[in-house]
């Protein structure tokens, strides 16, 4: 297993020969691909930082010393922006101790505090991706529907076939239960330029699975996403399919599904959590997608989710087109909020 962080290149781990060298997500990448991520998640928390900065400012604003009343200010706002409950909590707390212990003078030192707070959240629950040695890599991408799941299929497969270090793709169709599903995944691949394996609508999603890994192994695909359905009759029916299909994948390829995304949606904020915490017990999620960035006032539910699910955010979704995907870092999405 080869680790690595997002832009952030574990040097003392060899890689692997016959893999060749990965997007964005792995090496550093170049200041100008940095700063048009940073532009775009500005961009797309818009709406997240008028609503929560702008108000923050305001508090910040009038204080010369920040006491109890200026941080219960601080409360509702944290609040709004769908940090929830318990971050909430967890934020305001370690900023009363450090009001006890040293003082906050000022907005200004306030404001940094809370972005070293907020990152050290998110920084807490990063995790290294352990990209396997030989390809395929095999990445599954679950969630209720309309979170997104077949957008962000189609887009991360022209995100990994575009970029400095192109890769071959393959896209397997395992939604099988949702009318035109396996069509809509088609117009994405077509955009793209991406094969697909499919199989008929009502087939078996393992069976799909099955042949697309055959095909990924025959073709030296390097990546092979499958686009699953949200929902089957029950809640138990659906984690039963994604199970098996966990199982088809790991009796071909030892270790597969290497990375499962969850897909959620910005904009159902603590709701989106409740459903989330179904996936992330049965299903093994070890990331999570968040779509649907550009459309919400709530971004702050990136620090519920890494509070409350302990799970990374890893690429956010920021709008319909196909480039609208970014690989999620903490540094840029706090200073996109708080700068
Ligand atoms: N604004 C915006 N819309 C998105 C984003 N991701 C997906 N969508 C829209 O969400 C809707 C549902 O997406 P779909 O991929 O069909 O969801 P699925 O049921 O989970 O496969 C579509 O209308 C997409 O265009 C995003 O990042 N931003
Ligand atoms: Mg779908």
């Amino acid at each position: 297993m080869a680790f690595s962080f997002f832009n952030k290149r574990d040097k003392s781990e060899p890689q692997p020969a016959q893999h060749s060298p990965a997007p964005s997500e792995e090496s550093p990448a170049p200041p100008q691909e940095k700063r048009g991520f940073f532009d775009r998640m500005k961009q797309a928390v818009t709406r997240t930082r008028e609503t929560f900065t702008e108000s923050i400012s305001s508090v910040i604003a009038l204080t010369r010393e920040v006491d109890e009343s200026t941080l219960n200010d601080l409360e509702p706002l944290l609040l709004s922006a769908d940090l929830g409950a318990p971050t909430t909590a967890l934020v305001l707390e370690s900023l009363r101790q450090r009001a006890l212990r040293t003082g906050i003078q000022g907005g200004q030192e306030l404001k940094q505090l809370l972005k070293a707070e907020l990152k050290a959240i998110l920084d807490g629950v990063a995790q290294p991706i352990p990209h396997p040695d030989t390809p395929p890599e095999v990445i599954m991408m679950v969630g209720v529907n309309g979170t997104g799941k077949t957008t962000t299929t189609g887009k991360l497969a022209h995100f990994f076939a575009t970029g400095t270090h192109p890769r071959s793709v393959l896209l397997c169709a395992a939604d099988t239960f949702r009318a035109a599903a396996i069509e809509q995944l088609e117009v994405w691949a077509a955009r793209s330029n991406t094969p697909t394996i499919k199989t008929k609508q009502g087939g078996d999603p393992s069976a799909a699975l099955y042949d697309a890994i055959a095909a990924a192994k025959a073709r030296n695909a390097q990546i092979l996403i499958v686009d699953t359905a949200g929902r089957l009759h029950t809640k138990s029916d659906l984690m039963k399919e994604l199970d098996k299909m966990r199982r088809t994948a790991e009796k071909l390829i030892p270790g597969a599904p290497h990375q499962t995304l969850l897909v959620m949606d910005a904009t159902t904020g603590q709701n989106g959590l409740t459903q989330a915490r179904l996936f992330t017990e049965a299903a093994h999620v070890t990331g999570i997608v968040l779509t649907k960035l550009d459309g919400t006032a709530k971004g702050g539910i990136v620090l519920a989710i890494a509070t409350e699910l302990k799970l990374p955010v890893v690429y956010a979704g920021i709008g319909e087109k196909i480039e609208d995907l970014i690989p999620f870092d903490s540094t840029t999405f706090i200073d996109s909020l708080l700068d």
